[in-house]
């Protein structure tokens, strides 16, 4: 193994966007504080889902959009880890990939930013039938059924397009997007609003990074590791689990909130699947005590959930990804089935209209 004074180099794989970048960039220099000696280049690539802008996510219906050519990449060995947003990551990755590690979540929140037309706005003053720009069925659905006076218009593209199509054209009178992903590009001024619980739950991985490598590259185990956020982990891999359980993919209308309390190792987790409408959401919130964490060991398991943890925590993942699939079961009991089955044969619908030639 890696020790803090050998040489060690890697390469890393990212998407080219602007974000991706900054991301990947991030994750290098927290790895490059605890191993002064790691040496680090990037590679990037333009993955499926960069080279279809002009489609809607769920038209496009691909699950491992972001991540496939990059997974091709890290099996062929051109690259030792990637970095993605972990909210980018499926729910089950291919067979011989782990997850790594994941780093200190920033806020997991959406933001709103707001036409330069407008000030001291929030959604709920917006004019009726303002315009606002997101491709996700999540904020869609939530926010039609907590704003019924507001419509909603597809945006695709990476951040700088976005922006520069709420600022430029007058299409949009409001975008939605990250908070995490806003602020890594350094725009906090242009954060209008911040979504809270009762507004917009918000993605599964939402916020957080994580580093995909190999399972056999076990070498590099403990050089991840030393990244790895605990309080990030749980409350990822419950919401992970979740996803996985229900068999809803990154663009379903599914939504979590999760807080973990590190001391009395209680975790709790809001989950809930919409209609596509936003008429009908199905929600519940659990709460569960987890193993305690005890102290690093330097031996690793990789759990049910793909990721490679250190064997003190492994049984407080575990306890972690059992909420999860125990919340799912919940919410499944109260209908969640029969409602993602729909909003599925919708977006099938959708996909369809696609790829069919029009009938002339
Ligand atoms: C996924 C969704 C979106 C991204 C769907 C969702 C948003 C799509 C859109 C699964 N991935 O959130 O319900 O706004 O049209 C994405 C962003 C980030 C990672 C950008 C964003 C940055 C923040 C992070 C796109 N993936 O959501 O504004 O690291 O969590």
């Amino acid at each position: 193994m890696a020790s803090s004074n050998a040489q060690v180099s890697l390469i890393a794989g990212s998407r080219d966007s602007k974000l991706a970048m900054i991301q990947t960039e991030c994750v290098i220099a927290a790895l490059k504080e605890k191993w002064t000696n790691l040496k680090c280049e990037i590679v990037t690539m333009r993955t499926f889902g960069d080279k279809i802008l002009d489609k809607a996510l769920p038209k496009i219906g691909e699950k491992s959009l972001f991540t496939k050519d990059l997974e091709i990449a890290l099996a062929d060995g051109r690259v030792n880890f990637l970095v993605h947003s972990l909210k980018d990551l499926p729910t089950t990755l291919p067979d011989g990939m782990a997850i790594g590690t994941i780093c200190k979540r920033d806020d997991p929140r959406d933001a709103v930013l707001f036409h330069p037309k407008y000030h001291d706005i929030t959604l709920a003053k917006l004019p009726p039938g303002s315009v606002v720009g997101t491709s996700s069925l999540r904020r869609i659905a939530q926010l039609r059924r907590k704003y019924p006076h507001l419509s909603f218009e597809n945006v695709r593209g990476n951040l700088n397009t976005r922006l520069k199509k709420l600022e430029d054209d007058n299409k949009y009178d409001a975008l939605i997007l990250a908070a995490a992903g806003v602020r890594r590009m350094n725009w906090d001024d242009k954060i209008g609003q911040i979504l809270e619980r009762e507004d917009c739950l918000y993605a599964v991985g939402q916020g957080a990074l994580a580093v995909e490598l190999k399972t056999e590259d076990i070498d590099h185990f403990s050089l991840y590791a030393s990244i790895m956020d605990i309080d990030t982990l749980l409350c990822c891999v419950a919401e992970r689990a979740f996803l996985r359980q229900l068999e809803g993919g990154c663009s379903t209308p599914v939504g979590v909130w999760c807080d973990y309390n590190s001391e009395s190792s209680r975790l709790k987790l809001d989950g809930a699947v919409l209609s596509l409408d936003g008429s009908t959401c199905i929600k519940e919130t659990i709460t569960k005590d987890l193993h305690p964490v005890g102290q690093p060991s330097n031996e690793f398991t990789v759990t049910d959930s793909q990721v490679v943890v250190d064997n003190a925590f492994s049984e407080a993942v575990r306890d972690a990804e059992e909420l999860g699939r125990l919340l799912a079961d919940t919410l499944k009991e109260r209908g969640a089935n029969d409602v993602l089955r729909v909003v599925r044969g919708d977006i099938a619908v959708a996909q369809n209209d696609l790829r069919m030639p029009k009938a002339k």
